[in-house]
């Protein structure tokens, strides 16, 4: 089955959480410990990328480690097309389409074309669209980012999104962002979109990970919380409220 299969086969029945781990951050050895950890907590699967120090050897020992060790998916979640991971499963192929510059909207994706063809990795593409506060990824990545009560617009940033074939859209707030997207907002687009919704920035709590649940995230993701908290309990109880 391939990645993309995975996650459209749990589209409308349950959300799925899926941790995000920076290669930069820690060895690979100690990326499969904690991946197996949140494997343990019931997490689906492993997003691999990072912002800064991101390399294909970093990229690609990580990913080895990870699947050896948990046999979860892993997923390249790249933050440009200086490094490129060929042992994952798949990347999320993603246009930052409130991007203000083209090298994030597709200059970078066309740049990396003709390898990611040749490696053959699976690719899945992606609406990633910034809401406020953004974070790094908003100033790197020059986003004109959604306000956060501007509902409509992110609504309208999503199905077209989908509208273009992408596969699946992503509402980012920033990785370590102080509030997640606003869950009236997760249910104004979930009202619109057919495909499946990714939420992720700022969710570390088992109420924040049910708030997104609740209004309709179909898969959930954590990144700064789980690499701040790897006691298991935690883990556990805010993947449970996104499973349960
Ligand atoms: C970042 O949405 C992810 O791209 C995860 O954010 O690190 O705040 O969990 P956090």
């Amino acid at each position: 089955m391939t990645v993309k299969d995975f996650i459209y086969s749990n589209h409308g029945k349950g959300t799925l959480h899926m941790s995000l781990l920076d290669p930069d951050k820690q060895s690979p050895k100690e990326a499969a410990e904690l991946a197996q950890l949140c494997k343990d907590a019931g997490t689906d699967a492993i997003m691999i990328g990072g912002s800064t120090g991101i390399t294909s050897e970093n990229l690609d020992e990580t990913a080895v480690a990870i699947k050896e060790k948990t046999g979860l998916p892993v997923i390249y979640f790249p933050a440009g097309p200086h490094a490129l991971a060929s042992k994952a499963d798949a990347m999320f192929y993603m246009s930052l389409v409130n991007s203000t510059d083209l090298k994030w909207v597709i200059r970078s994706q066309a740049k990396a074309s003709l390898y990611v063809k040749k490696i053959g990795i699976e690719t899945i593409s992606m609406g990633y669209i910034i809401i406020e506060p953004g974070m790094k990824v908003g100033e790197v990545g020059k986003a004109d980012a959604v306000k956060r009560d501007d509902i409509t617009g992110a609504m309208s940033y999503a199905l077209g999104c989908e509208m273009m074939g992408m596969s699946l859209v992503y509402l980012e707030a920033g990785s370590g962002a102080d509030k997640p997207v606003p869950p009236e907002m997760i249910s104004a687009v979930k009202e619109v979109l057919s495909v499946p919704l990714i939420i992720g920035g700022g969710i570390r709590t088992p109420g924040a990970a049910k708030a997104a649940k609740d209004a309709g995230a179909d898969v959930i993701v954590t990144g700064t919380f789980v690499e701040e908290h790897p006691d298991p309990a935690i883990l556990k109880a805010v993947i449970d409220a996104v499973k349960n």
